[in-house]
Formats: C-alpha cells, sequence, structure tokens
C-alpha cells in the first residue's frame, strides 16, 4: 500500500483501519484512488487537480452547498438509505473543511457508496432511468439558497472554447498546426462557429436562463443500483449556473455514442436514436416542469452541441500539446478529436428526428 496515500487519508475522520489504496475509475482530470478499510465503508480519495480547479475553497464550498441541499430534501421526501445517495465528504481532522492540503497538492475523502455500478455505456432502459435522475437533480437544485461560484468559469459556453481554439491555432505551442488534417478540422469547425453559439445569444436576448446544472454528465458520473435504478450523481466539481443543455447534451454525448469517446475506429462511432428517445423521455417527465419553451425547442440543438464542443476542447487541448487531458499515448488527443467530430456530424443528422420526437412527447 502507498504510504503517502495512507497518511493523506489519515487527515480524515474515517472509521476503521485502512487495509488498501488502490486506483479507482477512468476520468481525465482528477486522481482517483478507492480506500479499503476494515470497517463498516470504505472511501473515495481523490486528489483535486488543482492546475484547472484554481479555486478549490469555491470548489468544496460548492459541493457542500449542493450535497447539504440534497439531503435535506431526500430526508424531507422521507428516503431512505440517503448515504448511497448523496455524496458524502469527510471533513479533514484539524480544520474540519472537507478538504485537507500542504498548500501543493488538495485532496478530498468521500464514503464510497456501497453496491453500486457505473458504465461507459448504457441500454435504452437505463438512458431512460438517467435522464429521470438528471431532471431530479436539476428540480431539487432549483430552491438552492446558496450562491455557487463557476468552477472554471465559462467553463461549457462556446464562444469561449471557439475563442481558446482560436488562440490555440494562433500560438501553435506544440508545432501540430503543420498537419494539414488538423488544419482541414480548424476550417470545418469555425465554419460552424456561429451557429453553434446559438446558446450564448439566447441568453443576451434574455430567452434563455441558466440554471444549476450538473456540468459533466458523462454516463460514467452515475452510480446505479444493482436493479437498474439510478443511486447517485456523483463527480460534482462542475456544479454551477449553466444552460440546461449541458446535462442533456453531455449524457447523450456518452450514453448515445455506439463507439467509445476516444473511438480509432469511426464506423464504430454514431448517435443511436433508441438510447435518445429514452433519455429524452425520462429527462421530460422530470425537468418537464420547469423547463421553458426555449429550453425545450432546443434540446435537439444540444445533443449536437456537446460533441461540438468537445471536439473544439480535445483539438485546443491537442494543438496545445496535452496540457489538460490526461493522455494515454502521444495522438490521444487527436483521435478524441476524430472520433468526437464523427459523432458530431451523426448528431447534426438526427436533429430532425430529433425535433419530430420531442413534439411528440
Ligand atoms: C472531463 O473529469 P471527467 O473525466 O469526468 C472534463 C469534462 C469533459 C470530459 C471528457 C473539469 O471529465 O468537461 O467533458 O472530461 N471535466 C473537466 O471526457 O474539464
Ligand atoms: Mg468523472
Amino acid at each position: 500500500m502507498d504510504e503517502k496515500l495512507n497518511r493523506i487519508v489519515g487527515h480524515f475522520a474515517i472509521t476503521g483501519r485502512v487495509t488498501d489504496i488502490h486506483p479507482l475509475g477512468n476520468g481525465l482530470i482528477n486522481d482517483t484512488f478507492l480506500v479499503v478499510t476494515d470497517g463498516p465503508d470504505n472511501y473515495v480519495l481523490q486528489r483535486i487537480n488543482q492546475s484547472i480547479f484554481q479555486d478549490v475553497d469555491l470548489l468544496q464550498h460548492n459541493i457542500d452547498c449542493v450535497t447539504r441541499h440534497i439531503r435535506q430534501k431526500l430526508e424531507a421526501a422521507g428516503e431512505t438509505d440517503i448515504d448511497r445517495k448523496v455524496l458524502h465528504f469527510l471533513p479533514e481532522r484539524e480544520t474540519g473543511k472537507s478538504y485537507w492540503t500542504d498548500g501543493k497538492e488538495w485532496w478530498r475523502v468521500s464514503v464510497f457508496i456501497r453496491d453500486a455500478l457505473t458504465f461507459e455505456t448504457v441500454t435504452p432502459e437505463y438512458a431512460g432511468y438517467a435522464g429521470v435522475a438528471f431532471g431530479r437533480f436539476e428540480a431539487m437544485l432549483a430552491d438552492l439558497p446558496d450562491k455557487l461560484g463557476e468552477t472554471i468559469p465559462d467553463f461549457h459556453n462556446m464562444e469561449l472554447r471557439a475563442r481558446q481554439l482560436r488562440e490555440a491555432v494562433a500560438a501553435d505551442a506544440a508545432g501540430r498546426m503543420a498537419d494539414s488534417e488538423v488544419r482541414g478540422l480548424v476550417e470545418e469547425i469555425f465554419a460552424l462557429e456561429e451557429e453553434m453559439c446559438r446558446g450564448e445569444r439566447l441568453f443576451r436576448e434574455g430567452v434563455l436562463p441558466k440554471r444549476i446544472c450538473h456540468c459533466d454528465t458523462k454516463v460514467n458520473n452515475m452510480m446505479f443500483d444493482r436493479d437498474g435504478s439510478i443511486l447517485c450523481v456523483i463527480d460534482l466539481d462542475t456544479v454551477m449556473p449553466a444552460f440546461v443543455f449541458s446535462d442533456f447534451g453531455d449524457f447523450l454525448r456518452t450514453a448515445a455514442n455506439t463507439g467509445a469517446e476516444d473511438d480509432p475506429d469511426l464506423d464504430r462511432v454514431g448517435f443511436n436514436m433508441e438510447i435518445i428517445k429514452s433519455f429524452a423521455k425520462g429527462y421530460l417527465s422530470s425537468a418537464g416542469v420547469f423547463l421553458t419553451p426555449v429550453e425545450r425547442e432546443n434540446l435537439p440543438f444540444a445533443a449536437t452541441l456537446f460533441p461540438y464542443m468537445q471536439t473544439v476542447r480535445f483539438l485546443a487541448d491537442y494543438i496545445n500539446g496535452d496540457t489538460y487531458y490526461k493522455i494515454r499515448y502521444p495522438e490521444h488527443n487527436l483521435v478524441r478529436t476524430r472520433a468526437q467530430w464523427k459523432l458530431f456530424c451523426s448528431a447534426r443528422e438526427k436533429v430532425p428526428e430529433m425535433e419530430l420526437y420531442l413534439q411528440s412527447l
């Protein structure tokens, strides 16, 4: 067992003795470990990526507010087994804060949710449950009394993401603009820029609200119970005010893809209509009550926006020399870019069908 990690866990008020610590999951930003104990609970230890989340105090403040609020709602609704339905972060022994830092690294510990499953892909049935769960998540946070900050300012702002790509292209820090494929992708992306910045325009026109959203609704950020129902939404680092497009679009980007996010075989990548329909139906059953007509009408757009935005982000990172996302091999961000672009093209073709389906609900 890694002694450094064990010492870090020692700063938190856990129950039991640590028997093992090993890596967990496949997030692209933070480092995550499972802490096994001889006590009743196991724990999740996470090193927060501080170069990305620069204000950890604000980040943990957001998470504390959100988890407290959801816990209260679940209690008020008479739910049982609440520790499996909302994340529970442990206080650091000296400060009582929900993280520990030595000024160089930032760490936190939460209770590991027992007997839960995560998936990289889902069936239409499970996508339906996920839709209900994210709609409910947004609904529960609609009356959050605390004000949340933006842990990454303008995180899902498409205008900003396009600007960042433009800056990456201009700086060409890793010399990757020499590649004609990269230049071609950049050109195709910018040809659609105006169309894809629709959300920011609607916001300026005052017809699209921001609500508290999860903003990282990758399918692997949900914990499922053995019977398929959703226990809990995890990875709360990016919970912040955003358009509902974020949660709708990012879930489909990951769950409705017939291939992997970084699939090297583009023939496998595409948008699965059955997943879209089932997720949309579930989502509207719990979010339908608060969505405005503009939000609702633009859900098909949202399904195209997130593969597009992710293409832009992966490509910008590739051009910058891979400074943001963890990569497993040198061309990884380019492979991801190609796969997300293929997914975007597939999503765009499906817009009329999505529109018809949503109108029918
Ligand atoms: C990151 O942390 P993780 O792997 O769940 C990223 C998301 C991207 C995603 C792409 C803070 O999510 O925005 O959509 O990778 N999170 C951050 O897989 O940038
Ligand atoms: Mg994650």
